[in-house]
């Protein structure tokens, strides 16, 4: 079949890059049955001819208008698709679309007439903000990491930056790798607006934000920073878990140890 990636070696290595990562959330066990979601800003990646290709569904409004998006392109999971699936057919399995000039509408223009992600508001949303701050970021995950996910359940993670700072001192490479931490969202109904603007808000201070309960939403430069950010936050909650499970709370790094990092790698916090 005839695919939009033909012959685009720049676009096939960003939708492979979505494939390889959607993999990932599989096989780490963060990505049951459709659960989570990808989108990836491709406009720097689109020629004249994909330009002016014609579009494959009818007009859909995206539900906000987002004057930022304005004839931008991005690939987007597929409703209800999983990420198991996307990982051997990408373009089976989500789609691109093309943002319209009113800025509140879209179409489907490639490969097959897949309706994008039902969280396609708040991803876009996020995009859309990346741009105007002038942000470099490109990619946006949300997926379901088992561990982070449990240490949500318990109240006293969630106050700012105390999970943040347990899981920076689990190892070192923790807080060298995602360095503005992890943000916390009180849980708010998926897909809702609250969500969403919650989200917003505290993805200006980190890059990666834990939804209550729910899963975690990561912005990065490519799909594959934004899973590492996510992996490497996962990793620190296993061995404070696996520690747990031998019958100790694990001590952690010391504050002056963490201190250290941040002099010897340069980091903000
Ligand atoms: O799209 O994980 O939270 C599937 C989800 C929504
Ligand atoms: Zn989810």
């Amino acid at each position: 079949m005839k695919s939009i990636l033909d012959g685009r070696a720049a676009l096939t290595a960003e939708v492979e890059k979505v494939a390889e990562v959607a993999g990932y959330l599989w096989q780490n066990g963060w990505a049951e049955r459709n659960g989570g979601n990808i989108t990836v800003n491709i406009t720097d990646l689109v020629d004249d001819e994909i330009r002016s290709l014609r579009p494959i569904s009818d007009v859909k409004q995206i539900g906000v208008s987002l004057p930022a998006l304005k004839g931008c392109y991005f690939y987007c999971k597929g409703t209800g698709k999983r990420m198991r699936d996307l990982a051997r057919r990408p373009m089976e399995n989500g789609s691109i679309i093309r943002i319209l000039d009113d800025c509140a509408s879209y179409v489907i223009i490639a490969d097959n007439a897949v309706m994008p992600t039902s969280e396609l508001p708040s991803h876009l949303t996020v995009h859309a903000h990346l741009i105007e701050k002038g942000s470099p970021y490109k990619a946006t995950v949300h997926t379901h990491p088992i561990e982070l996910v449990a240490m949500s359940h318990n109240d006293k993670f969630l106050a700012k930056d105390v999970l943040t700072n347990i899981l920076w001192s689990m190892i070192p490479e923790t807080k060298a790798f995602c360095p503005l931490g992890l943000g916390i969202i009180p849980y708010q109904l998926p897909g809702s607006k609250e969500l969403a603007d919650a989200t917003l808000a505290e993805l200006d201070d980190y890059d990666v934000v834990l939804w209550e309960k729910h899963g975690v939403f990561a912005q990065g430069l490519d799909v594959m920073d934004a899973f590492d950010q996510i992996d490497v936050l996962s990793k620190s909650a296993k061995i404070y878990i696996d520690a747990c499970a031998m019958g100790f709370v694990p001590d952690g790094m010391s504050q002056e140890q963490m201190k250290e990092m941040s002099r010897a790698f340069n980091l903000p916090k």
